[in-house]
C-alpha cells in the first residue's frame, strides 16, 4: 500500500517564551502543527525549560530573534503557512517607554512582517494587539461600547502621561504599523484584541498579568493600585482566560472568512464589581469590598460581538477563570491556604 505523505500544517510563533505565546505553542503542535518558534536567548535554559518540555509533544524549533534586529525572523518564518506574532516589550516601570517599549514595538512588527513577506509560503499573520490599542479615551460616562472600530486616544495618552501611558501606546502604534504595512505589502492580516488574561501559565516564573489579576486575593496593595489604575485609565476591569484567548488565535487563524481585528474579551466588570464576586466565593482570602467612592460600574464595556459572530465561543466564564487561577497561585506558594 502506498503512503501518503503526511504534509504538516507549520507555523513561526514569534516570542515563544511568553506568557500566552507558551500555551498557543501547547495548543499548536497538539494539533498537529510543526512549529518554529524564537525567543531572544536559545541559550538561557532556565527561561526556556518549558519550551523545551514541550518538544516532547511534537516538532518544535526554537530559535533565537530579537523584535529590535533586522532580518532576525528571516529563518524561522521561512517555509511557514502561519505567523503569529505575540512578542512584545512588557516594561510598566520604565523611565524611557519612547526606547523601551514603543520604537521597539513598532519596529518589531515591521521585521516580523517583513520577514513574512520575504517568505512567500505565508498564508496569514496573526498579531496580538490588545484591549489597552483600543478602549483608552477621554470620554465620559457609563455603559459605553468599544468595539473593532474604536481605537485608543494616542494624543491624550503622550501628552498628559498618566502612569504606564507607554504601554498601551506602544501596542496602538504598532498595530497600527501593522495594518499600514500589511496593506501595502498585500499580506492577509488577522489582529487579535485581548483583554487582561489570567488562568494558569507554563513559564517557570508567574505571569505579571495573573499577579495583577489576582492581586484581590493576594492582598498586594501595590497590585490592587495598579488595577484601579487600569480600571481608572480604561474603562472597565475586562478578563478573559489565557486559554480561550490562545484558541481566538487559532480559531482565526484557521476560519477562512475572518478578516480584520477581533477583540476577545469574556467578561467587563469593574475593580468593586469584581472584589465583591471574590469576597462571595473564596471567602477564605477575605477580599476587601468597600472601595469608597470608587466608581462600581465600568465606563464602558469590551465587545466580542464579532468573534462569536464569526462562529467562536469562549469555554471559561469569571468562575471557571478564578477557580483556576486560584487553584495555579496555591500550587506556585502565592497563596498561602
Ligand atoms: N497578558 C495579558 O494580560 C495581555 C493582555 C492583552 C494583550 N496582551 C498581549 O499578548 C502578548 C503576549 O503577552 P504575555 O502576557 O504573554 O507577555 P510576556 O509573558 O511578558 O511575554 C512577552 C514576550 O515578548 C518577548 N519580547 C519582549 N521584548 C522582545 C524583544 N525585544 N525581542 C523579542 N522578543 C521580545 C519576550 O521574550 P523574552 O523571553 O526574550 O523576554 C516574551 O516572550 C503581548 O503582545 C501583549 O501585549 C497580553
Ligand atoms: C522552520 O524554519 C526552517 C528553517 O528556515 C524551515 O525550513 C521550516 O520550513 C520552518 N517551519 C517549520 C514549521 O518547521
Ligand atoms: C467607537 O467608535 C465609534 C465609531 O467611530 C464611535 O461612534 C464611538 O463613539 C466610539 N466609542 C467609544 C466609546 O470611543
Ligand atoms: C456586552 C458584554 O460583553 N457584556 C457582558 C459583561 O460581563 C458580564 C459578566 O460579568 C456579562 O453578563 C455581560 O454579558
Amino acid at each position: 500500500m502506498a503512503t501518503q505523505p503526511i504534509v504538516k500544517k507549520t507555523a513561526c510563533v514569534v516570542g515563544g517564551s511568553g506568557f500566552v505565546a507558551s500555551l498557543l505553542i501547547k495548543l499548536l503542535l497538539g494539533k498537529g502543527y510543526a512549529v518554529n518558534t524564537t525567543v531572544r536567548n536559545p541559550d538561557n535554559e532556565k527561561k526556556i525549560s518549558h519550551l523545551k518540555a514541550l518538544q516532547s509533544l511534537g516538532e518544535l524549533k526554537i530559535f533565537g530573534a530579537d523584535l529590535t534586529e533586522e532580518g532576525s525572523f528571516d529563518a524561522p518564518v521561512a517555509g511557514c503557512d502561519l505567523v503569529f506574532h505575540v512578542a512584545t516589550p512588557v516594561n510598566f516601570a520604565s523611565e524611557d517607554p519612547e526606547n523601551d517599549m514603543i520604537k521597539p514595538a513598532v519596529q518589531g512588527v515591521l521585521n516580523v512582517l517583513n520577514a513574512c513577506a520575504k517568505a512567500k509560503t505565508v498564508k496569514r499573520v496573526v498579531l496580538t494587539s490588545s484591549a489597552a490599542a483600543v478602549s483608552i479615551n477621554t470620554l465620559k460616562g457609563t455603559d459605553l461600547v468599544v468595539d473593532e472600530t474604536n481605537w485608543t486616544d494616542v494624543e491624550f495618552l503622550s501628552t498628559q502621561k498618566p502612569p504606564t501611558w507607554g504601554y498601551p501606546v506602544s501596542k496602538t502604534l504598532a498595530e497600527k504599523a501593522a495594518w499600514k504595512f500589511a496593506e501595502e505589502n498585500k499580506i492577509e492580516l488577522i489582529t487579535v484584541i485581548p483583554s487582561l488574561m489570567t488562568g494558569a501559565s507554563l513559564t517557570p516564573d508567574i505571569p505579571s498579568s495573573i499577579q495583577l489579576g489576582a492581586s484581590l486575593l493576594t492582598g498586594n496593595e501595590f497590585l490592587i493600585n495598579a488595577m484601579k489604575g487600569m480600571h481608572m485609565l480604561s474603562g472597565s476591569i475586562s478578563i478573559t482566560h489565557v486559554e480561550d484567548v490562545c484558541q481566538a488565535h487559532i480559531f482565526l487563524a484557521e476560519k477562512e472568512s475572518a478578516s480584520g481585528r477581533y477583540v476577545c474579551c469574556a467578561i467587563n466588570t469593574s475593580v468593586p464589581e469584581l472584589a465583591k464576586f471574590l469576597n462571595k466565593r473564596y471567602p477564605q482570602y477575605q477580599v476587601p469590598t468597600d472601595f469608597g467612592d470608587f466608581p462600581s460600574k465600568p465606563k464602558l464595556i469590551i465587545s466580542s460581538e464579532k468573534l462569536i459572530k464569526e462562529g467562536f465561543s469562549f469555554k471559561y466564564g469569571i468562575e471557571d477563570i478564578y477557580d483556576q487561577t486560584v487553584e495555579y497561585i496555591k500550587a506556585k506558594g502565592l497563596l498561602k491556604h
